[in-house]
C-alpha cells in the first residue's frame, strides 16, 4: 500500500514527494507510513537539496482520515510524521492545491516554507467535527501567524483563500502555472540563496493582551452555544501562548483525546458522512443520466416563490416568475430586490452582482412563458383544488421532458401528479422558510416519479446549496409529520399544567435555536388558526378549540403583533412570558374540567422528544425515510436541531432506545392515544439490542 499511495523522485536537485490517494489525499494510516518512508528515501539522496511535499488528484490532503477515527490507533501517529518533516535537516516547500485542511495544513506547518496556487485554500475545519486541530496544528499556527489572528481561523474552522493566506502570513508564495514547476522553482530559488530551515517548534508565540482568550470565549458564547470544540480550541491557542512547545502540544493532545471520545463530536462526524450519504439514493443507478436544467419557472411570487427564486438567481439559473395579478408580481419582485439591496448593504454582494441577479429574473403573468423552462416549481397557496387546478394548466403548457414540482409541505403529490399526462415528471419539492436561507430540501417522490427526475433534482439541490434529501409521500412527509407530532405534545403538556415557558425552555436547554413556542410566535399563529378554521367548517370534532384560537382571536397573531403565545418588546425577538397569556390558558383549563398539576422538565423533554423518535421510526418502518440519517439531516438542516447531536434519532440511540421503547409503552398503556402506539420498527431494534445507527 505504501508503495502506491506516496512516491519519492527526484528532480534535478530537489526530491519530490508524491502523495496519491484519492479522493482527496485523507492522511490515512498508508498516507502517514509512506511520508515518513518518502522523508527518509529524501533525506537519505545526497542529490536532493530541498524536498517538496505535494499530492496528486484533486488536493492536497484535506485531513486526517475522517473514516479512521473511533477505530484502534494504527501508527505512525499523524503528529509523530510532522515532528519528523519538521525535525529533517533539509528544507522542505509544501506546495498546495485544492484544499489543504486539517491535517493537511498542519502537514504543510511542519514544513519549512509554503507555496500554493492562487485558488487553493486553506483552513483548520477540525472544529466542525467537534474537534480541534491535534497534530500540532493549535501550537504551530499561532507561532506563524500570531494568536490573535490564528483564533478566529481555529475556533470558526472556515477555510482562506490563498491569497488572503499570503496575506495573514500562512503562505510563502501564491504561484500561477504550474504546481510543480513553481514549487520546483521555489525550491532551488531557496537553495540558491542558502536559506534556512524554520521549523515553528523552535518559534515563540508573540505576546497577546491579558484579555484576548477571555474576550474571544466572551464574544463566541451565544452563537456556540452547546458545542464543546470551540471553547477547548482557545484553551489550546492559550496553551500555546502560554507555555513551550512541548508542554502545549501536551495540552493539545489532552484536549483532542477528551473531544474525540465526547458524544458531541461522535455526533457531528455523523453529520458530516450523513450529508454525504443522503445524496446516494440506495437503488438508483449512480449514472442515471440527468435533464438539463437551464432555466426555472416559479408559480407564485409571495414569500416562499420570492425565497425560492433567489436560490436559482444565486446560482446563474435564469427564472421566469409568474403571479396572477401584477400587483403581486411587483410586490414579489421588489421584495426580491430589497432583500439583495440589504446583503448588498452589508458587504457580501456588490451592485453589480445584484444587478447581475435581478437580471436573470423574468417576471411574467402568463403560463405561456413556462413554454420552455426545464423545472417549474409551483409555490401557490396550500390547497389541493388550486394546486390540481395548476398543474393542469401545466401539462398543457410545458414543453416535454420538463419536470413539474410542487412545494406542498403536506398535500398529497400522488394526487396532484395525477391532474397530468405525465405523472412520471411529477416530484415534490419541499422549501423550507426562509426558502433563501434554509439548507434542506425534501425532495418528494411519487409512486410514479422517474428515476432521471429524482437524480436530475437530487443534482439540483447541491447546484442551488441545498442539502437534498429524499422522501416518500405522506401528510406532512418527513420533518412536518414528526414536528405536528411535537406541537400537539407540546399543547397537551401545556393543557395538563406546564406553562409554554416552561416547554420551550427544555427543548431550548437541549440545544433547539427557540422552543416550539416561540417558534410559533416567529411563523405567526393566525397561519395555523385559518387552516383549523378551514376544517371546523367541515367538522368541528376534527380541529378541536384550544387556547390557541382564543389568541389569534385576541389579535395575539405572534412577533408580528408584539404579542402571541409570548409578549415582545418593539424590535426585540426575545419572548417575554406573559400575564395575559396565562389567565386565558387557566380560563381554557377550567372549560376543559382540567386541574392543572406541576409537570417537571423530564416529563417536557421525555414526552416532546419520544414523540418524534417514534412517529421517525414509523416512518422508517413505511418506507417514508430510507435511512435514520436522512431524518437526522432533514431535521438538522430544516428545523435547527443541534448538530452536536447529531440529528433526532442520533440524539435516541445516545439515550438508548430501550429507555425510551419502555416510557413509549407506558404513555401507551395510560394515554390509549394511537401516536403513542409503540413502532413495531422500535421494538425490532431494542429487541435486537441495536440502535437506528448502530
Ligand atoms: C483532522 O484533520 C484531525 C487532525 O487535526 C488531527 C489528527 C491526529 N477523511 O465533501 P465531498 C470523503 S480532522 C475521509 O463530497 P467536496 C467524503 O466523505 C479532518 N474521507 O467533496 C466523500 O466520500 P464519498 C479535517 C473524507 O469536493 C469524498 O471524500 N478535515 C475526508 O464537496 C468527497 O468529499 C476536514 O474536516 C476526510 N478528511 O469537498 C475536511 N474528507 O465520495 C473534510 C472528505 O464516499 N472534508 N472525505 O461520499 C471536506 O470539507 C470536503 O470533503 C472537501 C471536499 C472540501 C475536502
Amino acid at each position: 500500500m505504501t508503495d502506491s499511495v506516496v512516491h519519492y523522485r527526484l528532480e534535478g536537485e530537489i526530491g519530490v514527494v508524491t502523495i496519491n490517494y484519492p479522493p482527496v489525499n485523507a492522511l490515512g494510516q498508508g498516507v502517514r507510513e509512506g511520508l515518513l518512508a518518502c522523508l527518509a528515501q529524501g533525506e537519505a539522496d545526497g542529490a536532493a537539496k530541498a524536498l517538496v511535499v505535494m499530492a496528486e488528484g484533486r488536493t492536497f490532503p484535506a485531513g486526517a482520515d475522517i473514516r479512521e477515527f473511533g477505530k484502534p490507533p494504527a501508527g505512525p501517529a499523524l503528529p509523530d510524521v510532522i515532528a519528523a518533516y519538521e525535525r529533517s535537516e533539509k528544507v522542505i516547500i509544501a506546495a498546495i492545491h485544492g484544499t489543504a485542511l486539517g491535517g493537511g495544513l498542519e502537514v504543510a506547518l511542519g514544513c519549512d516554507y509554503r507555496v500554493a496556487l492562487a485558488s487553493a485554500q486553506v483552513g483548520l475545519p477540525e472544529v466542525k467535527l467537534g474537534l480541534l486541530p491535534g497534530a500540532g496544528g493549535t501550537q504551530r499556527l499561532p507561532r506563524l501567524i500570531g494568536a490573535e489572528q490564528a483564533l478566529p481561523l481555529i475556533v470558526s474552522g472556515n477555510p482562506v483563500k490563498a491569497p488572503a493566506a499570503l496575506k495573514l502570513g500562512i503562505l510563502d508564495a501564491v504561484l500561477d502555472g504550474d504546481l510543480l514547476q513553481g514549487a520546483l522553482e521555489f525550491a532551488r530559488a531557496k537553495v540558491a540563496e542558502n536559506a534556512p530551515r524554520r521549523p515553528l517548534c523552535d518559534a515563540s508565540v508573540a505576546a497577546v493582551s491579558d484579555t484576548l482568550f477571555s474576550d474571544f470565549e466572551q464574544s463566541i458564547a451565544h452563537r456556540q452555544r452547546g458545542f464543546k470544540a470551540p471553547f477547548a480550541c482557545i484553551e489550546a491557542v492559550k496553551a500555546a501562548a502560554e507555555l513551550p512547545f512541548a508542554q502545549g502540544l501536551e495540552k493539545e493532545r489532552e484536549l483532542f483525546l477528551g473531544l474525540m471520545a465526547s458524544t458531541e463530536s461522535k455526533a457531528q462526524r455523523h453529520v458530516f458522512f450523513a450529508e454525504r450519504e443522503v445524496a446516494k439514493v440506495p437503488g438508483l443507478d449512480a449514472k442515471t443520466t440527468q435533464r438539463e436544467v437551464r432555466s426555472v419557472g416559479i408559480i407564485g411570487a409571495g414569500t416562499m416563490g420570492g425565497g425560492i427564486a433567489m436560490n436559482f438567481l444565486n446560482a446563474g439559473i435564469p427564472v421566469t416568475l409568474l403571479e396572477v395579478k401584477d400587483e403581486f408580481l411587483s410586490r414579489g419582485v421588489a421584495v426580491i430586490r430589497a432583500n439583495y439591496e440589504a446583503t448588498a448593504k452589508k458587504g457580501r454582494l456588490t451592485s453589480e452582482q445584484v444587478e447581475q441577479r435581478m437580471a436573470l429574473l423574468t417576471p411574467s403573468l402568463s403560463y405561456d412563458d413556462l413554454a420552455q423552462v426545464d423545472v417549474v416549481i409551483e409555490a401557490v397557496f396550500e390547497n389541493m383544488d388550486i394546486k390540481k387546478s395548476v398543474f393542469e394548466t401545466l401539462d398543457k403548457v410545458c414543453k416535454p421532458g420538463a419536470i413539474l414540482a410542487t412545494n406542498t409541505s403536506t398535500l398529497d403529490v400522488n394526487e396532484i401528479a395525477n391532474v397530468t399526462q405525465r405523472p412520471q415528471d411529477v416530484i415534490g419539492l419541499h422549501f423550507f422558510s426562509p426558502a433563501n436561507v434554509m439548507k434542506l430540501l425534501e425532495i418528494v417522490r411519487g409512486e410514479a416519479t422517474a428515476d432521471d427526475v429524482i437524480a436530475t433534482t437530487m443534482a439540483l439541490a447541491r447546484r442551488i446549496g441545498k442539502v437534498g434529501v429524499l422522501v416518500g409521500v405522506c401528510h406532512g412527509f418527513v420533518g412536518n409529520r414528526m414536528l405536528h407530532r411535537r406541537q400537539a405534545e407540546a399543547m397537551a403538556l401545556v393543557k395538563q399544567g406546564a406553562s409554554p415557558q416552561a416547554v420551550d425552555k427544555v427543548l431550548f436547554d437541549l440545544g433547539f435555536p427557540m422552543g416550539p413556542f416561540a417558534t410559533s410566535d416567529l411563523a405567526g399563529l393566525d397561519v395555523g388558526y385559518r387552516i383549523r378554521e378551514e376544517i371546523r367548517k367541515d367538522d368541528p370534532s376534527k380541529a378541536p378549540r384550544t387556547w390557541m384560537d382564543d389568541l389569534v382571536e385576541k389579535g395575539r397573531c405572534g412577533q408580528k403583533t408584539q404579542a402571541g403565545v409570548f409578549d415582545y418588546e418593539k424590535g426585540n425577538r426575545t419572548p417575554v412570558p406573559s400575564a395575559d397569556v396565562d389567565a386565558i390558558i387557566a380560563a381554557y383549563r377550567a372549560t376543559e374540567g382540567v386541574t392543572p398539576r406541576a409537570v417537571s422538565e423530564d416529563e417536557i423533554l421525555e414526552r416532546c422528544m419520544y414523540v418524534m423518535v417514534n412517529e421517525g421510526a414509523k416512518i422508517l418502518e413505511e418506507g417514508i425515510a430510507m435511512r435514520a440519517l436522512d431524518i437526522d439531516v432533514i431535521w438538522i438542516y430544516g428545523y435547527g436541531f443541534p448538530v452536536y447531536r447529531g440529528g433526532v434519532m442520533f440524539w435516541a440511540d445516545t439515550v438508548g432506545l430501550d429507555k425510551i421503547y419502555a416510557r413509549i409503552c407506558e404513555l401507551y398503556q395510560q394515554t390509549g392515544e394511537e401516536h403513542w402506539r409503540p413502532s413495531a420498527y422500535l421494538k425490532e431494534l431494542v429487541d435486537a439490542g441495536r440502535g437506528f445507527h448502530h
